[in-house]
């Protein structure tokens, strides 16, 4: 006869509060006793929570960025009742982070197994992170499942090194991928035409010579986020295609329906147009809507609109996305974008509510500048920068008229966007701008 179980988290030792980074099994999952469920990362360590039983996987009630504490439950899972005593006190696989990192004292984790360490000289990332570099987006409709199997150091290695753990073939237990397959994949892709780069390191420059110094530590979000903006920027062929839309009658427009969103408890800035122009524009240029395969020989082309959209917080640029942005209407993503803004400020951020982007809007348009040239967010294949619209003389063939022009800065991949394509879509959004009756098209 079978029964349900609750799933709690088992001794952590001091750990409290820690955050859920990864989900590694879906409801309805035959699971083996012992089998990683979701993986936990403090400051300091990283840990698997096990299933506590052999049986079938019912729910999981947590999601990425929960923070918990042992004796949480995390799900419920179906077991054969001949099952009931097996592994009642699961081992938590405990990986220390640091050599100096606070010891885990093994007489409070007495089930743990407390695996080599592995010297680190970064925190952690949490939940803030930018779609983590191990799980690229062609992988993020696999199901949790699919991940590959690896101990938690490897995981967080992967993720610091910005390699992919797909297509790694894992040669320890059940498949998992240890040290040496991912040292072995780096070297493979290092020699094996991948984007190596040997580069000159920086000088060693005492600065104190000079004059009083002091080392400030970068934000949990810039530890993340740098990597993977380094990533991108060397391993992407970036051009920026850069144009101008002449907004003199959309903003007049807004002008006159600021009412009706204040009416709706929000406000309609020129990113909410923008949003609907981008989507139209995919809409017509539908290879910018897509991704590259792993392989770089084809394209993964996408049938949904979420655009993300770069919010500048207090502890770094964080991205995050608004689906179905086709669906919507201007009041709707107006107070969508504002209240994942304002969530975004606080730190309240899911790192779900971070994924999935199709295009990312960056848009410095209330700051300031002229234009600048963005960074592609991988594996989109283009990201559209907005600077401050200025009103500027325009010709009309007879005669110079003020017209308030928004500065535009397309970058794009090379590999897939030719100049000319960037061009025409530069210039259908553009064309969308300046006449709003497009958009309702
Ligand atoms: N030209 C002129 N004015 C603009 C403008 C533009 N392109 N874009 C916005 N504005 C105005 C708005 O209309 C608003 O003025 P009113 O209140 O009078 O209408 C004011 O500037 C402030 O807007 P906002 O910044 O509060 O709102 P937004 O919708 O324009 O932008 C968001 C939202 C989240 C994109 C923005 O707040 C933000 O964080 N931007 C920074 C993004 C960033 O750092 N990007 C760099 C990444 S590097 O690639």
């Amino acid at each position: 006869m079978s029964k349900i179980v609750d799933i709690q988290v088992p001794a952590i030792g001091d750990f409290v509060k820690v955050p859920v980074i990864e989900i590694l099994a879906n409801p309805g999952d035959a699971i083996e006793a012992e089998q990683s469920l979701i993986t936990l990362e403090s400051d300091k360590a990283t840990m698997e929570v096990p299933a506590p039983h052999s049986g079938t996987l019912i729910e999981l009630t947590v999601k990425e960025g929960d923070e918990l504490s042992e004796g949480d439950v995390i799900g419920k899972m179906e077991i054969a009742g001949e099952d009931d005593q097996a592994a009642e006190t699961p081992a938590v696989e405990v990986e220390k982070e640091e050599v100096e990192a606070k010891e885990v004292d093994s007489e409070q984790v007495p089930a743990a197994a407390v695996s080599s360490s592995k010297p680190e000289s970064e925190s952690a990332p949490t939940t803030t992170e930018l779609a983590p570099p191990d799980r690229p987006f062609a992988e993020l409709s696999k199901p949790a499942s699919d991940v590959p199997h690896a101990s938690p150091g490897v995981r967080k290695l992967a993720r610091e090194l910005g390699i992919g753990l797909e297509g790694i073939t894992g040669t320890g237990r059940k498949g998992r991928i240890t040290d040496e397959d991912l040292s072995a994949a780096i070297k493979a892709r290092m020699s094996g035409g991948g984007p190596g780069l040997a580069v000159a390191a920086p000088p060693a420059v005492d600065f104190a010579s000079f004059g009083p110094i002091e080392t400030v530590a970068l934000s949990r979000i810039k530890k993340i986020s740098g990597p993977a903006l380094h990533r991108n920027w060397v391993s992407i062929p970036h051009v920026t295609q850069f144009g101008e839309a002449d907004i003199t009658e959309m903003e007049d427009f807004r002008q006159a329906q600021k009412d009706v969103a204040a009416k709706a408890g929000t406000k309609m800035t020129p990113v909410v147009f923008i949003i609907k122009a981008v989507v139209a524009s995919l809409k017509a240029f539908p290879h910018f809507n897509a991704s590259l395969t792993a392989d770089g020989s084809s394209l993964i082309q996408k049938h949904y609109f979420h655009i993300g959209v770069a919010v500048d917080t207090p502890g770094g640029l964080v991205v995050p996305v608004l689906r179905d942005c086709d669906q919507k209407g201007f009041l709707e993503l107006a107070q969508e974008l504002t209240e994942l803004s304002e969530r975004a400020r606080e730190g309240k951020l899911s790192a779900e509510e971070m994924k999935g982007g199709c295009f990312t809007i960056s848009s410095l348009g209330g700051i300031g500048g002229t234009e600048f040239t963005p960074i592609i967010n991988a594996p989109e294949l283009a990201i559209l920068g907005v600077s401050k619209a200025q009103v500027k003389p325009i010709w009309d063939g007879e005669d110079f008229e003020p017209r308030l022009m928004l500065p535009l800065s397309l970058s794009y991949d090379h590999r897939v966007i030719d100049g000319a394509d960037a061009a025409r879509f530069v210039t259908h959004l553009a064309s969308q701008l300046e006449d709003l009756r497009r958009l309702l098209m």
